[in-house]
């Protein structure tokens, strides 16, 4: 567990890093996305940041918000819908044109819904293109920026919040889950494939760290899809966990998960030359920088089943198996493998 006096100690040092910070916030108009958003942009200097998301209005107010925050902030709204792969390409192109370098690619966007398999245009499940797809072509579009500020010995992270340590055993034969979906099959595809993916992309850019976070229990609005009924029996349970220790059961309020990722998204420990395999958890692989971090935002352990079925799954090559349908997912639906 990092404590959160660590926490607060490390963020108040974030302008050490330079002024001119880059950081594209994806699912970055509420929820954890927001609350990082506001942590980084309180403590760094002159960043840039980009929110990308679908409410406009909400995105307005949120502009005014981190301008007050520290008004030496360059923000920017991306509109989008980031469910569909060609849209991530056209908010990729767009922040390409105006950024060199990018220090900082932080994903949120999801949904919490009851609802079975619902197609986009591009022919995926949407919850899981938002938990998945979406995101690692979000990753592959901004590689070259990501690679230009690492390369210079600059912050270069990525940051995919969802939930390691509940990685679970894939449909091999049916990774997009066209015919076995179930909700418990999509949250464990999307999580284990984040894992490897993740995984993957450290492996092949050294000077960029690849990290899967787990929030723990954290009271988002993204129970907003959930049905009436849902909603109240969600806001009961974490009314009737609230008074218990953070440390204990993994409820951290939403500010806090702000301020522990913005110590995610910045601490050198978790650069890719600190990488070893112990605090990985699951990356064979020595010298790259991909983590698996916990709610207390410590690596998950490495004898955990999780971090197990991680490792066995790299070892027996459907790692790469993964990868290679997630390729094929691209070209099917955007004509092209990305940058
Ligand atoms: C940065 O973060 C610390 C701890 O969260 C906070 O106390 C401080 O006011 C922040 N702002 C600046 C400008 O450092
Ligand atoms: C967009 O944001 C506004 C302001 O926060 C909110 O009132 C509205 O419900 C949001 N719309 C959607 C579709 O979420
Ligand atoms: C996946 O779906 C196919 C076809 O419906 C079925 O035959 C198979 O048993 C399912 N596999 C798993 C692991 O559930
Ligand atoms: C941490 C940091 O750099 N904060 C800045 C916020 O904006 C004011 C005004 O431009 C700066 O003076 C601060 O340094």
């Amino acid at each position: 567990m990092v404590s959160i006096s660590e926490i607060r100690a490390h963020n108040a040092t974030i302008k050490k890093l330079g002024s001119g910070l880059v950081a594209v916030f994806v699912g970055g108009t509420s929820g954890i996305g927001l609350s990082t958003a506001r942590e980084f942009t309180r403590n760094a200097t002159a960043p840039h940041i980009y929110l990308i998301g679908r409410n406009e209005s909400q995105a307005s107010q949120i502009i005014t918000e981190l301008r007050g925050i520290n008004d030496s902030a360059q923000v920017s709204f991306i509109k989008t819908d980031v469910s569909l792969l060609k849209s991530v390409d056209e908010a990729c192109q767009e922040i390409g044109k105006k950024e060199e370098k990018v220090n900082l690619l932080f994903m949120t966007p999801g949904v919490l819904t009851m609802q079975g398999r619902t197609e986009t245009s591009e022919g995926l499940d949407r919850k899981l293109s938002l938990h998945y797809y979406a995101r690692m072509r979000f990753v592959q579009d901004l590689l070259p920026q990501l690679n230009v500020a690492g390369s210079s010995g600059s912050l270069a992270r990525v940051i995919s919040v969802l939930g390691p340590g509940n990685e679970k055993k894939l449909v091999e034969t049916d990774l997009d889950l066209k015919t076995n979906y179930s909700l418990s099959n999509a949250a464990g595809h999307a999580i284990t494939m984040n894992s490897l993916s993740l995984i993957h992309f450290a492996a092949t850019n050294p000077s960029v760290s690849f990290l899967h976070s787990n929030p723990g229990g954290v009271q988002t609005n993204a129970a907003r899809e959930l049905n009436p009924i849902l909603k109240g029996i969600t806001s009961l349970l974490f009314l009737l966990l609230k008074p218990f220790p953070t440390s204990s059961i993994g409820i951290v309020p939403l500010s806090e998960s702000g301020e522990r990722h913005t110590y995610a998204a910045t601490t050198s420990l978790f650069s890719p030359k600190n990488q070893n395999v112990a605090t990985t958890g699951a990356d064979g692989e020595k010298g790259s920088g991909a983590y698996r971090l916990g709610f207390d935002t410590a690596p998950i352990d490495s004898k955990q089943s999780s971090s197990v079925l991680v490792k066995d799954y790299l070892a027996n090559g459907v790692g790469k198996k993964v990868w290679e349908h997630t390729t094929d997912i691209f070209n099917k639906a955007t004509g092209s493998e990305g940058k």
